[in-house]
């Protein structure tokens, strides 16, 4: 699920060279003085944490930084233009839009404060006095400033999960997203329906948050079976986990004991993630009929649980709120201690040569 703009960045183009010779009342043939352009401003990409969507780039499309100032006599060099930064929210993926087809990307900035350069801004052109030879001693040349580089974008901001699904094959879990959110993943096809987290944005009142199914986490995922990067990445972020316990199995607190056991294997960072337990399919008779049965055998592990249908949507609304609340209380997660500003640059490009 992606939030995702296109957009038109344009570099400042550099400030033109100029043509100029000294003039002095006792010189009367001086050399030539004339300063070089100064080179056009950069567009800069940066990850800012206060930004949260990429909303603003679908309103205004083109973004263009500043040309280099002329240069001038007495060899004085023009001001460089100024870099135009523009900020977009941490995890927003920066491409190139190809208009033949296979975009390619430039960076993916993952932590707050990465810059990635996406427009080089052209260089100054040079000034005449750059050009005296011992037989040219009054060139009357000079250089223009170069184009800054016009680049189109594809912005992609990467939705990452607040909260993960977990819980065996066939408890409920994409029954519950899909009943909880606009998200429509394949339900019961087969166990390990895909690779990478299904995601779906689930509103309570006037906020949201960002509900992950995680899948196949049993049977040896810690093993590192089928696992993506993008799988790994949305897990390790998730603040809550929401644990799905069928209500029909033989013993759903000893399911929820073997699923905590893979999920601490897999990662001890996971299985220390705050859970709601929640026993799905409260709809049919049989789970109906034990219902006290169950609340006793995760009583007895310490363990409150919430009876929900993901079918009927009971109980759910009241899953959702509580795991609102929960993910209140608990802070957003800096991943790592310093932030690495690592900076990005694009692929260089052939400028024309200057001597
Ligand atoms: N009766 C009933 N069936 C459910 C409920 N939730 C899911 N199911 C069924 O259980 C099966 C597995 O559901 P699915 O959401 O694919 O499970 P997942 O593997 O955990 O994602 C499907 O046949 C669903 O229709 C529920 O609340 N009540
Ligand atoms: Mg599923």
């Amino acid at each position: 699920m992606f939030d995702r703009a296109e957009i038109v960045v344009k570099a400042g183009d550099g400030g033109s060279g100029v043509v100029s010779f000294r003039r002095e009342k006792w010189v009367p043939f001086g050399g030539p003085d004339g300063g070089d352009g100064g080179n056009g401003g950069d567009v800069v990409v940066m990850a800012d944490e206060a930004v949260t969507s990429l909303r603003t780039f679908r309103r205004k499309r083109y973004y263009k930084a500043a040309r280099g100032k002329d240069g001038a006599g007495k060899k004085k060099h023009g001001k460089k233009g100024e870099d135009l930064l523009l900020t977009v929210p941490v995890g927003t993926v920066v491409s190139y839009k190809s208009q033949i087809g296979g975009d390619s990307l430039i960076a993916d900035l993952e932590k707050p404060g990465q810059q990635a350069v996406v427009a080089k801004g052209g260089r100054g052109g040079k000034g005449n006095a750059h050009f005296a030879t011992s037989t040219n001693q009054a060139p009357q040349i000079a250089q223009k400033g170069e184009e800054g580089e016009e680049n189109a974008l594809i912005l992609e901001l990467k939705l990452i999960a607040d909260v993960g699904l977990i819980g065996y094959p066939n408890v409920g879990k994409s029954t519950l997203l899909a009943a909880v959110s606009a998200a429509k993943p394949k339900i019961a096809s087969y166990p390990f329906t895909t690779r990478e987290p299904v995601l779906g944005v689930v509103e309570v009142g006037q906020r949201s948050f960002v509900l992950a199914e995680i899948p196949g986490l049993i049977d040896g995922a810690h093993l590192g079976r089928g696992l993506g990067h993008d799988f790994l990445r949305h897990i390790e972020r998730t603040r809550v986990l929401i644990h799905l316990i069928d209500g029909g199995s033989s013993s759903p607190a000893e399911d929820m004991a073997q699923v905590n056991t893979e999920l601490s294997l897999f990662d001890s960072a996971l299985g220390q993630k705050p859970q709601l337990v929640a026993v799905n399919k409260i709809d049919l008779p049989q789970v109906k009929a034990r219902l006290a049965e169950l609340k006793d055998s995760f009583n007895a592990v310490g363990t409150k649980v919430f009876f929900v249908s993901a079918a009927t949507g009971e109980g759910t609304l009241e899953l959702m709120a509580e795991t609102m609340s929960l993910l209140q209380s608990i802070p957003v997660t800096k991943t790592g201690g310093k932030v690495r500003k690592k900076v990005f640059h694009p692929q260089p490009r052939p400028y024309g040569r200057v001597k």
